[in-house]
């Protein structure tokens, strides 16, 4: 994955950030559990991601400096609620990419509410100038690193998670692997 271009050198220490959405408990339960139900680590080999740090990217915008992290909460709020609806996305599928080894969980049908928000997103954003990657949007939920599944179980039954608000997020490297911590969050409008 191409790493995206420093943003504009300032003062402070700059932090790794993305938008995303992060599950309720109870999603959170039933996508953890996937591993082990489908027997993924020993059908695959890899590292299971923890329940907690288990989510969809909605986009990843890279080192920000401190003073450009209140820009990006500005253009986040400036997000209109009214045009973007909490929508439900259902997870029926797992699947595998080879170039980086990841197990991943993706809906088989991307709901247009999820399109529309990584569109306005993904708009704002780079008009407020961060630089972002341009490669389409492939919404997936990494469960394993470092697999190799060349056939893959398939789910007994999809996971239904209802989306309600989204999130912006610092993720920091520890001794024992990524560190997620939300630092903003807007919610979807329920009409
Ligand atoms: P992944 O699930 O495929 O690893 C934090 O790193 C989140 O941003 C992860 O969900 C990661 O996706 C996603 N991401 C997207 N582009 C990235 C990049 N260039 N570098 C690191 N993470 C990226």
């Amino acid at each position: 994955m191409p790493i995206v271009e420093e943003n504009t050198r300032s003062a402070g220490k700059a932090h790794r950030i993305f938008f995303a959405v992060w599950p309720d408990n109870d999603t959170q339960k039933q996508l953890a559990g996937l591993a082990k139900q489908l027997r993924l680590e020993s059908l695959c080999g890899g590292r299971k991601i923890k329940a907690e740090n288990i989510h969809l990217t909605l986009l990843f915008v890279g080192k920000v400096y401190p003073d450009r992290l209140e820009v990006l909460r500005d253009v986040a709020d400036s997000i209109k609620q009214s045009v973007l609806p909490a929508f439900d996305l259902v997870i029926d599928e797992v699947r595998y990419w080879k170039h980086n080894h990841i197990v991943y969980a993706a809906p088989s049908k991307v709901p247009q509410e999820l399109v529309k928000l990584e569109g306005a997103l993904r708009d704002a954003i780079s008009t407020a100038g961060f630089p972002l990657e341009q490669q389409a949007y492939a919404p997936h939920i990494t469960l394993m690193t470092n697999a190799f599944c060349p056939t893959l179980p398939e789910l007994a039954a999809p996971i239904a998670w209802r989306v309600r608000e989204w999130t912006l997020v610092k993720s920091e490297q520890a001794s024992n692997g990524s560190v997620y911590t939300p630092i903003g969050c807007w919610p979807l409008g329920d009409f």
